[in-house]
């Protein structure tokens, strides 16, 4: 196991000094943004976390390692390489074993941060039930994860690619927490606000790392959703974005697209539908989830 669990240096060090760490997964880098945004990106919010005072471990499979933060030359990789697989945990054995790279989707990272003994990570959004579940079975392994694995995932909310309210069910039956940071309303990715209501709010970082503090001292083991919107001068009209959701899940069905190129597929198609405005978006809650991660990072520590 030592030789498939690799750490960086960076990251070694932060373990034996007990620095608070923040996860970080690699398929928005290689699947969910373009070149060279990805790379930029994935640079500046390790840059964020250090200046918040916490340590970042973006995680991801190479040459069958499980790596436990990289080098810049690992992340200018995963960004540019067309031979990087998105694995989520049924990925997992097969990339390891045969010892390909691979990108980590918030399944995969949560496990490999919990081997990595680091329990918070950082991320854009989570994968959820797909609209149309009750037909396709589509719900993303993300889910049971959150069931299973001590990690608490800072992120922006679902995209409304996914049933909402589906999703927010699913993650009910597994008794996962979903927290709105600063707010009452689950946050819908490029949008702040919902249809749904959060299960708690909590206003600050030192308040969500005493509900995870608990949630695990009372031995109820799993994640934690923390949902933070995206900034208010980023956020995207939800009208406008609806409808371009709408336009690629049609193109998704039309095109009998299925299995894990889902998620990527209408990625894609709502990136290139939007002209960028939806990368932009993107990059700046991805980035305000890292610094109210490595808050939440520092407090539990
Ligand atoms: N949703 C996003 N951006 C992403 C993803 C989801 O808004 O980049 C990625 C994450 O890595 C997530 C994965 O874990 O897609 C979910 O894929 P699937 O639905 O195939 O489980
Ligand atoms: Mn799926």
């Amino acid at each position: 196991m030592n030789d498939i669990l690799v750490f960086s240096e960076e990251v070694a060090a932060a373990k034996a000094e007990r620095k608070p760490i923040v996860a970080l997964e690699s398929t928005i880098i290689s699947h969910g943004m373009p070149y060279p945004e990805n790379v930029q990106t994935a640079k500046e919010v390790e840059q964020l976390i250090r200046s918040r005072g916490a340590v970042p471990a973006t995680i991801a499979i190479i040459d069958g390692k499980m790596k436990i933060g990289l080098t810049d030359d690992e992340l200018e990789f995963l960004g540019t390489s067309r031979d990087i697989e998105k694995v989520s945990r049924r990925d997992l054995p097969y990339v390891v074993a045969k010892k390909k790279h691979g990108a980590t989707t918030v399944a995969a990272t949560m496990i490999c941060a919990a081997m990595a003994g680091i329990n918070v990570f950082a991320t854009g959004g989570i994968g959820g039930v797909h609209r149309g579940a009750e037909r396709t079975m589509d719900i993303s392994a993300d889910l049971q994860e959150l069931a299973q694995t001590n990690v608490a995932v800072v992120c922006a909310g679902a995209k409304s690619i996914l049933d909402l309210g589906l999703t927010l069910e699913y993650l009910e039956t597994h008794g996962v927490p979903v927290l709105g940071y600063q707010t009452d309303i689950l946050p819908a990715f490029y949008s702040r606000t919902s249809p749904f209501r959060v299960d708690y709010r909590l206003d600050s970082a030192e308040e969500i790392a005493q509900f995870i503090e608990t949630k695990w001292a009372l031995g109820l083991d799993g994640g934690i959703v923390v949902a933070n919107p995206v900034p208010q001068e980023d956020e995207l009209e939800e009208s406008y974005i609806t409808s371009i959701i709408e336009q690629a899940l049609k193109e998704a069905e039309e095109k009998h697209i299925t299995g894990k190129a889902v998620t990527p597929f209408l990625l894609d198609r709502v990136k290139t539908l939007t002209e960028g405005k939806s990368l932009k978006a993107n990059i700046a809650l991805v980035k305000n989830n890292a610094v109210l991660a490595a808050d939440i990072a520092r407090a539990l520590s």
